[in-house]
């Protein structure tokens, strides 16, 4: 099985058995917050390679926008086991805990948008992968807006 599929199939299960269920533990909050930072940073890059493509920044190259979409799809899973309780701080806001249920939604939202993404990545059509970055990158900036700290 090729990666780019492997990693399709391992982010629907991911997505299937529930998102954030805790394989990660946290020796503490700063641990915690690292980890989902750490995630978060590691996606962002990979995103904004895709993004230097979208916006005509960069030529586009199928195999270096499917191995990018890959990897947002698989990190995108990882970040929300380490906003557990007692994890608050860093740029989280308050919100996360107070109003969980709808965190989780916005989580939920991103994730199957980055598994388009992903989809659209690895067929190789740059006009949907343009389509679906878009939609993505609205997920991203729905929840900054909603619960990250400026
Ligand atoms: C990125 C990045 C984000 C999103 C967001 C989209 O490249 O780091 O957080 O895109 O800015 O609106």
């Amino acid at each position: 099985m090729k990666l780019q599929k492997l990693v399709l199939a391992s982010t629907a299960t991911f997505l299937a058995i529930g998102a954030g269920s805790a394989f990660a533990q946290f020796k503490n909050s700063e641990d915690a917050i690292k980890y989902r930072q750490s995630a978060f940073t590691v996606m962002a890059n990979s995103f904004g390679k895709i993004g230097a493509v979208v916006k005509g920044e960069a030529p586009y190259n199928k195999d270096d926008v499917a191995k990018n979409a890959a990897v947002v799809a698989t990190l995108s899973t990882l970040p929300w086991q380490a906003f557990g309780p007692g994890t608050e701080g860093g740029k989280a806001q308050s919100d996360i805990w107070s109003d969980n249920a709808k965190f989780k939604a916005a989580a939920d939202k991103m994730q199957l948008a980055v598994v388009d993404l992903n989809k659209a990545a690895q067929s190789g059509d740059l006009d949907s992968i343009k389509k679906s970055f878009g939609a993505a990158g609205a997920t991203c900036k729905g929840c900054h807006d909603d619960f990250k700290k400026k």
